[in-house]
């Protein structure tokens, strides 16, 4: 008798284990990050924790997608991932001429710390959109632009490929739940560079055809956000 009551105890406690298991699973924010890492450090402080949150199991950073085609920025975004313990985290780019802009700050980062991958030996981040979504539960990514979006533009106009059958609008509706775009000021305001980004018609294109759910972050939270001091303190090897 008291050898079932321990098997049913014992299996109660399993199950209990299991369903907290699963519903922290599905809790488990799963995350592709698209940036135009480079210019302002809100990137790098945003790739950073990221990778904090991603440690700590608290979310999964899926992938990196680089707008920026600085030199330097794939290299410096995978110096990152790589200082936080993450050197496998997949980054894509976007198709486009190669440029040096010596002020960003991702030169600096890429020669002091240690990276495996530069913008020449990466997949186009339409590609790697495509292969990171085509694997995921559907209704379970979310996708957080924080430059302009010229990747999500190509990705919602791409073609069935050997990842998925589907098209880029079709899969990205079936496979991504969310958007947080950071872009704009809001209530209104002109050239925003995210939302702008030099690219006539790409915000308009991609908000008037993504028909899921969009948190916006507009340029006017970050700018009352004064901070920076704390990491005058950090270690050296730090890339913050
Ligand atoms: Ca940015």
């Amino acid at each position: 008798m008291m050898n079932i009551s321990f098997k049913r105890l014992f299996f109660l406690l399993v199950s209990c284990i299991a369903a907290n298991l699963q519903l922290y699973a599905q809790d488990k924010p799963i995350l592709i990050f698209d940036t135009d890492f480079g210019g302002d450090a809100d990137d790098l402080g945003a790739l950073a924790m990221l990778n904090h949150f991603h440690n700590k199991d608290e979310m999964q950073l899926l992938g990196v997608m680089c707008w920026n085609l600085e030199k330097y920025a794939v290299s410096a975004i995978d110096a990152v991932n790589t200082h936080y313990g993450n050197p496998n985290i997949p980054i894509g780019r976007r198709l486009g001429e190669v440029h040096e802009t010596p002020w960003n700050h991702s030169e600096v980062i890429a020669k002091d710390l240690v990276h495996d991958v530069t913008l020449k030996n990466v997949p186009d981040a339409t590609e790697l959109y495509r292969k990171l979504l085509s694997k995921s539960e559907d209704e379970s990514v979310i996708v957080v632009a924080v430059g302009p979006l010229m990747n999500i533009k190509m990705l919602l106009d791409s073609e069935p490929d050997n990842y998925s059958k589907l098209s880029g609008r079709e899969l990205v509706h079936r496979k991504v739940k969310e958007f947080v775009i950071m872009g704009g000021n809001f209530p209104m305001s002109e050239n925003e560079w995210n939302f702008d980004g030099n690219m006539p018609g790409v915000t308009k294109y991609v908000l008037e055809n993504l028909k899921l759910p969009i948190t916006f972050s507009g340029a006017e939270v970050g700018a009352s956000l004064k901070t920076g001091e704390v990491f005058n303190q950090l270690p050296k090897d730090s890339p913050l």
